[in-house]
């Protein structure tokens, strides 16, 4: 079911909490876009040229500026997302400093040069290796729902790789965006770190007027326009894009734990996370107990209060509020029960925590990424059914199985069909560089955080070096020799290598002769 969406306020020009105005940013032209690129291209090459450890220490650096002045970010994210100060710092500020230090370990292996073994037999005296080079300009184009963390997870991979980078924040969050980079701008040589301001034309300008390589956070229907684009240009892109994760739970989870992880994460962030828990199936055996205590712990958590502890903020936008209301309209008209919240806060753009029981498979709820502070309840009759109803979804990021038989539950995470499996917990590999964040399906192939998000950071050169003094046996003119020469390889790999060998050498001796000749001597 869904209505007419009405009008809503220009995004990020209210407070979602309070809908006091917030003053305005200005948006970038096409040729402010070239100019960004072009300053950051000009400050790439001697930043490239800096040995790691110093690009590492300034990742170090970049890091504890973050937290030094975290006052002056969590007022910011405070305004633009109404989360409170609490709540941004820790879910995005805390852990810039470690999320660092872990991402140059990881830049340590991905970077380094790979040495190729290669067989002495065929390719006598040459000598090879793999090494990383960055792209140039990386572009960064971030979502609202966490824009600091959206932004670091690629910009500490990127510059570690070598890169300048353009950032794109969303038309909702800009002076995060706006911060950040003026924090790049104390620690990082000049004009490294741009930042341009804009909706979505400013973000494919970031493609059109030139960028290297393009990393997208965001929607699926943008996702696929960016990739479109930058496959036109052949410029590498990376996409992650949304969600609508399951978590199984098991008739023999640990039940008060398993009620308070799978309500943080349905719920954290006003459930505004690509890998929120969208969709629970909960064993028959067990179900009643475990949805009387999730209404009973939902019931509990407080939106937007502003003395400072509030568990949740309220929704970003009037557009997100408004389509989460289309969902559970939707889902109590075709038969699920609203057990606690259901309704808005009366405040801002705040929606109450909520809990729907008796969820089904034509619910969009449980269809379609929601992105709201909903906890859907599917019953189920087994961890079989659990399996292939959490598998039936256009998404695939995250997937999780809580139970206390560790062996069992990892063996049903792994028949996920997702990017990242869990047993026992949801989306916490988002915070770990050295995991990979990917997905199936609608979510993108794209990778974020480990030595596999590299690709959108680097491109590889293979450098061989010959120090062989005897040409190779295949090269002009071709001759009676290297007729025989041909079918005494094939028979060295497929029929006996000795053999073949005693035939090879000699034809060697003649074939080494012809090519000198034809050289010239
Ligand atoms: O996305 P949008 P939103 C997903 C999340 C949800 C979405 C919410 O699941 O689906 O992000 O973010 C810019 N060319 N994830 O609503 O609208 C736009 O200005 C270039 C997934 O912000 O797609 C904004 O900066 N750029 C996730 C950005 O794209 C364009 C983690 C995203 O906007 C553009 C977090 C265009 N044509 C959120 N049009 C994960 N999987 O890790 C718009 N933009």
């Amino acid at each position: 079911m869904s209505t007419p969406a009405p009008t809503f306020p220009a995004p990020g020009t209210v407070r979602p909490d309070d809908g006091r105005a917030l003053a305005p940013v200005a948006f970038a032209t096409r040729e402010e876009v070239g100019a960004a690129i072009a300053r950051a291209r000009a400050a790439q090459p001697a930043w490239a040229a800096t040995p790691l450890p110093q690009r590492q220490a300034a990742m170090l650096a970049l890091g504890r500026v973050i937290l030094e002045r975290r006052a002056e970010i969590l007022e910011i994210l405070n305004a633009e997302t109404g989360r409170s100060p609490l709540e941004c710092l820790v879910s995005e500020v805390i852990g810039t400093l470690d999320f660092a230090r872990s991402a140059n370990k990881v830049a340590a292996a991905a970077l380094a040069t790979e040495k190729v073994s290669l067989s002495m037999v065929d390719h006598p005296g040459k000598r090879a290796y793999i090494e990383a080079l960055p792209h140039g300009v990386v572009g960064i184009i971030a979502p609202w729902n966490y824009p600091l963390i959206n932004f670091y997870k690629h910009l500490f991979p990127a510059l570690l790789a070598g890169n300048g980078v353009v950032m794109k924040p969303s038309e909702s969050c800009p002076r995060t965006g706006a911060w950040l980079a003026a924090r790049c701008a104390d620690v990082l040589p000049q004009d490294l770190v741009q930042v341009v301001q804009g909706a979505g034309d400013v973000g494919a300008a970031l493609l059109t007027e030139g960028i290297d390589s393009i990393t997208f956070t965001g929607s699926v229907a943008t996702g696929r326009k960016v990739s479109a684009l930058a496959g036109e240009r052949l410029v590498p892109c990376t996409a992650e894009l949304g969600g609508k994760d399951a978590a199984i739970v098991l008739a023999d989870c640990d039940l008060g734990r398993t009620v308070a992880g799978i309500v943080y994460w349905s719920i954290h962030n006003a459930g505004q996370n690509c890998a929120s828990v969208e969709r629970v199936y909960v064993e028959e055996a067990v179900a009643d107990a475990f949805v009387q205590r999730c209404v009973a712990a939902v019931g509990t958590l407080r939106v937007a209060p502003q003395d400072g502890t509030a568990d949740l903020g309220p929704l970003h936008t009037a557009p997100q509020l408004w389509l989460v209301e289309q969902h559970v309209a939707d889902a109590v008209e075709r038969g699920a029960t609203v057990l606690v919240g259901g309704q808005r806060t009366g405040s801002g753009w705040g929606y109450a925590p909520t809990v729907l029981d008796h969820c089904t498979h034509d619910m969009r709820v449980i269809r379609e990424e929601t992105f709201g502070p909903i906890l859907a309840i599917v019953r189920v009759k087994d961890a079989e059914e659990a399996v292939r109803r959490a598998n039936d979804s256009g998404y695939g990021l995250n997937g999780s199985v809580w139970t206390k038989d560790l062996a069992r539950g990892e063996a049903l995470a792994r028949r996920l069909q997702v990017g990242v499996s869990l047993v026992n917990n949801h989306a916490i590999p988002a915070i770990m560089p050295e995991m990979p964040w990917t997905g199936v399906r609608g979510t993108g192939p794209g990778v974020a955080n480990s030595r596999h998000a590299y690709p959108a950071y680097v491109r590889r050169r293979g450098v061989l070096v010959d120090s062989n003094r005897q040409a190779d046996p295949w090269w002009f003119p071709a001759d009676a020799n290297l007729a025989a020469f041909a079918e005494a390889v094939v028979q060295r790999s497929i029929g006996s290598f000795v053999g073949a060998l005693l035939t090879l050498l000699p034809l060697l001796g003649k074939r080494q002769k012809a090519i000198r000749e034809f050289g010239g001597g």
